[in-house]
């Protein structure tokens, strides 16, 4: 069994990827995450023979372990409910595992291991002591009363208080995951171990919260955004920035790009994309965010309310012309064809705030037309990068100001857009790609091998 799934000598991306997908089917958004990191990383690894030596690339590829469980909870009118939950605990060699949960129907084993094995560089680039993992439920939250969120956050920290803890794995929010179910289950955790540690992060400010958590993922990446132009002697500041989703990492990266002087002019949720031509500035913003974190509407009120806007049904928001595109939804939603629309348009960067939301054909696209292009686990670490800020809060038993975590983030965010630019391969442009996975990747792969064979 060992001999078959290490099959030695088997280091070139193909034959890598043949083993992968044998190894793992049925997984196709898995595959997507991992071939785009072994066609950069690769040619790394054969420079440098003991990484190839150590097997690190089939360690890496391989999660330390997976937790599956079913989660019975009881709905409104009586009925039980049955969903499966997975923590998928992939890689623990720079510190505990770290990284959020998702409730969304399309939550599969696949999303997860993407999710996981992205948040090991990413987690990586944050400087950070933290390992990776992800989580989640194919549970919908969407239509689900507060009781019913409540009772089945319970019931899924019955069974994940066992597998979790301060120094082991510390979770946190994602799609469908913000303050509301990070405070039912922090309260089970708490009420299950009887202690009060920072096992979960993103809690609100009375219970070990810390300031600037809820922006920093959408701030982080327009910081990253800045960066990257900066290097090029350009700003964001008087730029036409399309933004898709209308959730956490969205509202903060309009805010953020909104405060630098650029207008953005879209956002978007699953049911289409509004159109502000006159830019959605702060107290359209806030519209947006009671609509979405307190009413939890949808976007298309938007125009109810201003109708300069336009709503498109069932559309992504890239034929907008636009020269900043920051996608803030999910994974996949930049195709080729997107990307090639939003180039005849002259877009000049792409920063993303989701997780792998452009095709591996569109990233070469951009990459082609040589567009600024920043991949999510580095312009979108913000936000784990702040939950680290909060777990070391949490350790030391104080709370730092906002200012002084906003501080923190910026600086963090300037030496993952430095560690790229170092690792990018000089010639010409950057390529933020090959940086970013290289950077992220050395750290780990250097404790895995002081580590021996483990
Ligand atoms: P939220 O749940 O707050 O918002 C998600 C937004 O994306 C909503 O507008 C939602 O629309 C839309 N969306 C979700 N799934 C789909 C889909 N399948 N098709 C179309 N639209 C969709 O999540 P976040 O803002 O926290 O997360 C957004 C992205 O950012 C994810 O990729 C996440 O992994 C990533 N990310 C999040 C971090 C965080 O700290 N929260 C950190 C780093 C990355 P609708 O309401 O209609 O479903
Ligand atoms: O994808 C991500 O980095 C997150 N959802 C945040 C993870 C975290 O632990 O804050």
């Amino acid at each position: 069994m060992v001999a078959e799934m290490w099959v030695e000598n088997c280091q070139e991306t193909e034959c890598f990827m043949n083993g992968l997908v044998k190894r793992n089917p049925g997984q196709p958004e898995f595959h997507q995450a991992v071939k785009e990191f072994v066609l950069t990383v690769m040619p790394y690894v054969k420079q440098n023979p003991q990484y190839q030596q150590a097997q690190i690339l089939e360690r890496l590829t391989e999660p330390d372990r997976i937790i599956i469980y079913r989660v019975t909870w009881q709905d409104d009118d009586g009925n039980i409910r049955v969903n499966r939950a997975w923590r998928v605990q992939f890689n623990n060699s720079i510190g505990p595992y770290k990284g959020g949960l998702r409730f969304h129907p399309t939550v599969t084993l696949s999303v997860l291991k993407f999710l996981g094995f992205e948040q090991i560089f990413k987690n990586s680039l944050t400087g950070l002591p933290m390992g990776g993992g992800k989580g989640g439920s194919n549970f919908n939250p969407k239509g689900k009363s507060d009781s019913e969120v409540m009772r089945f956050c319970q019931s899924m920290m019955t069974e994940l208080s066992h597998h979790i803890g301060q120094h082991t794995d510390v979770p946190a929010g994602d799609i469908g995951v913000g303050a509301r179910e990070i405070s039912y289950l922090f309260g089970q955790y708490k009420r299950i171990q009887n202690e009060f540690t920072g096992v979960l992060t993103g809690k609100g400010l009375p219970f070990g919260g810390s300031l600037v958590r809820t922006e920093a993922t959408g701030y982080g990446c327009v910081y990253f955004c800045e960066n990257m132009l900066n290097l090029v002697g350009d700003s964001i500041r008087g730029k036409t920035v399309a933004v898709s989703g209308a959730g956490n990492v969205a509202i903060y990266a309009v805010e953020k790009a909104t405060e630098l002087g650029a207008q953005a002019v879209t956002m978007s949720d699953s049911s289409g994309f509004i159109h502000d031509p006159d830019g959605i500035d702060a107290e359209k913003l806030a519209f947006v965010k009671d609509l979405k974190e307190v009413r939890r509407g949808r976007i298309s009120e938007y125009v109810e309310k201003f109708p300069g806007a336009t709503f498109h049904a069932g559309q992504r928001p890239w034929s907008v012309p636009c020269e900043v595109a920051i996608p803030c939804a999910t994974q996949n939603e930049i195709s080729l064809d997107d990307a090639k629309t939003l180039l005849a348009n002259g877009v000049k960067v792409v920063c993303e705030g989701a997780n792998m939301p452009t095709e591996l054909d569109g990233v070469n696209a951009f990459l082609e037309a040589g567009v600024l292009f920043g991949p999510a686990k580095a312009a979108n670490a913000g936000g784990v990068a702040v939950s680290g800020l909060e777990q070391s809060q949490n350790a030391l038993r104080l709370t730092w100001t906002r200012n002084e975590v906003d501080e923190k983030l910026r600086e963090i965010m300037e030496e993952i857009h430095a560690k790229c630019v170092r690792h990018s391969d000089g010639n010409g442009q950057v390529n933020y790609v090959r940086g970013a996975n290289i950077a992220g990747f050395i750290k780990v792969a250097d404790a895995m091998l002081a580590y021996g064979a483990v």
